[in-house]
C-alpha cells in the first residue's frame, strides 16, 4: 500500500446524496472550519490548559507553524501520524496542525503501551509518533525507541517537552506556503480506535464530513453555542470528549475548551468554578464520585448546566444519585467510535432520561433491532443492535477480516449491544453480544487478554469475563488453569503489566481453576465457557 493513497470510506452514491441534500453534509472539513473560526473570533480564548491560554487566532497559527514543520520534516499529506498525549493544549494545537498539513492522525490514548502502539502503528502503516516526555511518571522516550524498534517505518518521533535525541514540538518551523490546499470533505481526516470486543483494536476512518455533521447536530442537542465552556475531563483522545460534542463540538461553535488533568473532583472543581464551566462529559463511576465530593465542596459548581454521562450504563438509581448531587441537568449519551450517537434530550421528562440512553442524532441514522438471524424483533423486545447513518462507518481501516464480521450485506453495522427501543425511538442498553469487558468506559477484548496470558509459560489456558462491580461497573476476572511451576496472581499481574500493555487491561482478579469442567458434550465456544464461567463465579460469590 502506498502511505500517501487516501484512505477510504465509502456510502452508496444515492446516501452520498440524501445526507447532502438533508444538509447533513455541508462540504466542511476541519482546516476550513478553524479558519473562518479563526478569522471570525480571532481573539476568544479557544482553549485553556494548565498556565496556556490560546485564542482562535493563536490556536490557528500553531496548527500553521506545527503543520508546515511536519511537512518540512520530509512527511507528505495523506501519511499516518500516531498522536498519543495527554489533556494539553498541545494535544489539540497537534491535531489542529495534522489536519492543515492534511496528515491523519492515529489517536493512542495516554494509557496505552508499546504493544498496542506497535499494533496501531502497523495497521495504520504510520511515519510518525507524536508523544510528550513524561506522562504521569511514565517516559514516553523510551516507548518511542521500542516503537522505532519494532516498527522502523515509523521514521519521526516529535515530543511535545524536553525530546532527548528526538524532535521537539515546540522547534517545528516550515513553510506555510508549502501547506496544502484543504482537502475533499469526503476523504478521511483521522483514525479513530476501536473498543472492540475480538482481539486487538481497530482502527476507524471517520471523514471531514461525517464527523463534523455528529458534533455540529451534536452541539444543538447539547445546547453548546459560543458562550459555553465544555470541559475535557476524560482523556482527549476518547471519542466522547472529542465529538460529543466534545471539544471539536466546542471549537465549532466558537466556544472555550477547557482540559483538565485528570477527571477526579480534586482537579476538575477548581477548573469548573474558575472557567464557569456549562457541560462535561463523564463516565458513569466519576459522574458518582463527583456527585459524592459535590455535597462538601467548596468550590462554586453552579455555573455546570449539563451533566452528560455515557460510555457505560448509568442505571436508574445511579442517574437519580446524579441529578440529586449536582443539581444540574443530566444527559445520558450512549455512542461509539465507530458512529452512532444517542442523547437524551435536555427538555425530556426526568423520568424518561434516568431510564433510557437517548436516541439517535439524525433522522437519518437508520436502527434495527434483531434477534441472532438479522431478524427484527417484535417491538419493545431485546435485541442487537444494528445502525447505519450518516457519521457511522462502513469499514474498518485495513481489517477483511473485521469488515465481515462488523458489517451487514447491506451495511450496517453491528455494534454488539442489546437493546431494547422504547416509543419514540429512545434506546434502553440491555447489555452486550460480544465478549468485553467494559471497564469505567474503557473497553477490553476478552480475547487480547487471554492471548497475553496464554504466553506466559506456566498458564496452560486462560478465560477472561466481566465481573459486575461495584464502583467500575465491570471489573476483569481471569480464570487460569495453571502448568508446571505453581504462579501466584500477584506475580501474574506484575508479569502481565511487564508485557508493555495499558494497566487497565491487567486482569482486576486471577482465579486459578483446575479445569474447565465443561458439562457441554464435546467442545463448547470460548463465548460459551467465559459465560458458563461467569455465572458460576457470580453463583459462588453471591
Ligand atoms: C451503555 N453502554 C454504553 C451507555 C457507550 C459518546 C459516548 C460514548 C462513546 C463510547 C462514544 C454507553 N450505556 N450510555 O464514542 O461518542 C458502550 C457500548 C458501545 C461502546 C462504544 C461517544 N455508551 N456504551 O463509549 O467506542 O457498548 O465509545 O458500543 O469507547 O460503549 O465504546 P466507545
Amino acid at each position: 500500500v502506498d502511505s500517501r493513497l487516501p484512505l477510504q470510506q465509502q456510502w452508496p452514491e444515492a446516501l452520498v446524496a440524501r445526507y447532502r441534500a438533508a444538509g447533513h453534509w455541508r462540504g466542511e472539513t476541519f482546516p476550513g472550519f478553524l479558519r473562518e473560526r479563526a478569522e471570525r473570533h480571532a481573539d476568544d480564548i479557544a482553549v485553556v490548559a494548565g498556565d496556556v491560554r490560546l485564542s482562535y487566532a493563536q490556536l490557528w497559527h500553531e496548527a500553521g507553524r506545527i503543520g508546515a514543520g511536519l511537512l518540512a520534516l520530509g512527511l507528505q499529506p495523506g501519511e499516518r501520524v500516531l498522536v498519543q498525549l495527554g489533556n494539553t493544549a498541545g494535544f489539540i494545537a497537534t491535531v489542529c496542525g495534522l489536519f492543515r498539513a492534511g496528515l491523519v492522525p492515529v489517536y493512542a490514548l495516554p494509557a496505552h503501551r508499546i504493544t498496542e502502539l506497535a499494533h496501531f502503528a502497523r495497521k495504520a502503516e504510520a511515519s510518525a509518533y507524536i508523544s510528550t516526555d513524561v506522562h504521569e511518571g511514565f517516559d514516553h522516550r523510551g516507548l518511542a525507541r521500542a516503537l522505532q524498534a519494532e516498527v522502523p517505518a515509523v521514521r519521526h518521533v516529535l515530543i511535545d517537552g524536553d525530546a532527548a535525541e528526538f524532535v521537539a514540538l515546540e522547534s517545528l518551523q516550515g513553510d506555510r506556503s508549502q501547506l496544502p490546499a484543504d482537502p475533499d470533505p469526503q476523504s478521511v481526516a483521522f483514525l479513530q480506535i476501536s473498543g472492540g470486543s475480538t482481539g486487538l483494536s481497530k482502527l476507524i476512518p471517520r471523514t471531514h464530513d461525517d464527523y463534523i455533521y455528529s458534533f455540529r447536530a451534536s452541539n444543538e442537542i447539547c445546547g453548546i453555542d459560543r458562550d459555553s465552556v465544555y470541559l475535557v475531563a476524560l482523556p482527549a483522545a476518547h471519542n466522547f470528549p472529542m465529538s460529543s460534542p466534545g471539544f471539536f463540538g466546542a471549537l465549532y461553535a466558537g466556544a472555550r475548551v477547557v482540559l483538565s488533568p485528570g477527571p477526579g473532583p480534586d482537579a476538575a472543581f477548581p477548573l469548573i468554578a474558575r472557567e464557569k464551566v456549562t457541560c462535561c462529559g463523564l463516565v458513569p463511576p466519576l459522574a458518582l464520585l463527583w456527585a459524592q465530593a459535590a455535597a462538601t465542596s467548596r468550590h462554586d459548581l453552579s455555573s455546570l448546566r449539563v451533566l452528560q454521562v455515557g460510555g457505560a450504563k448509568l442505571v436508574p438509581e445511579a442517574a437519580r444519585r446524579v441529578i440529586d448531587g449536582l443539581g444540574c441537568t443530566l444527559q445520558q449519551v450512549f455512542g461509539m467510535a465507530e458512529g452512532l450517537v444517542n442523547y437524551t434530550r435536555l427538555d425530556d421528562p426526568q423520568d424518561l432520561v434516568v431510564a433510557c440512553q437517548g436516541r439517535p442524532i439524525s433522522e437519518d441514522d437508520e436502527v434495527r433491532v434483531v434477534d441472532d438471524h438479522d431478524q427484527p424483533v417484535a417491538e419493545g423486545e431485546v435485541g442487537h443492535l444494528l445502525t447505519r447513518g450518516p457519521y457511522t462507518i462502513r469499514s474498518y481501516h485495513n481489517d477483511a477480516a473485521a469488515n465481515a464480521r462488523s458489517f451487514t450485506d447491506d451495511g450496517f453495522y453491528r455494534t454488539g449491544d442489546r437493546v431494547q427501543q422504547l416509543p419514540g425511538g429512545y434506546l434502553v442498553v440491555q447489555g452486550r453480544a460480544g465478549d468485553h469487558i467494559n471497564r469505567a468506559g474503557e473497553k477490553i477484548s476478552a480475547e487480547e487478554i487471554e492471548d497475553h496470558l496464554l504466553a506466559h509459560p506456566g498458564v496452560f489456558d486462560a478465560a477472561v469475563v466481566s465481573i459486575p462491580d461495584d464502583y467500575l461497573g465491570e471489573r476483569s476476572c481471569a480464570f487460569v488453569i495453571q502448568q508446571g511451576e505453581a504462579i501466584k496472581a500477584p506475580a501474574l499481574k506484575a508479569w502481565m503489566r511487564g508485557r508493555g500493555l495499558a494497566a487497565f487491561k491487567v486482569p482486576d482478579q486471577i482465579v486459578f481453576v483446575d479445569s474447565f469442567d465443561t458439562t457441554a458434550v464435546g467442545k463448547i465456544s470460548r463465548r460459551e465457557l467465559r459465560a458458563q464461567l461467569r455465572a458460576r463465579h457470580l453463583q459462588q460469590t453471591g
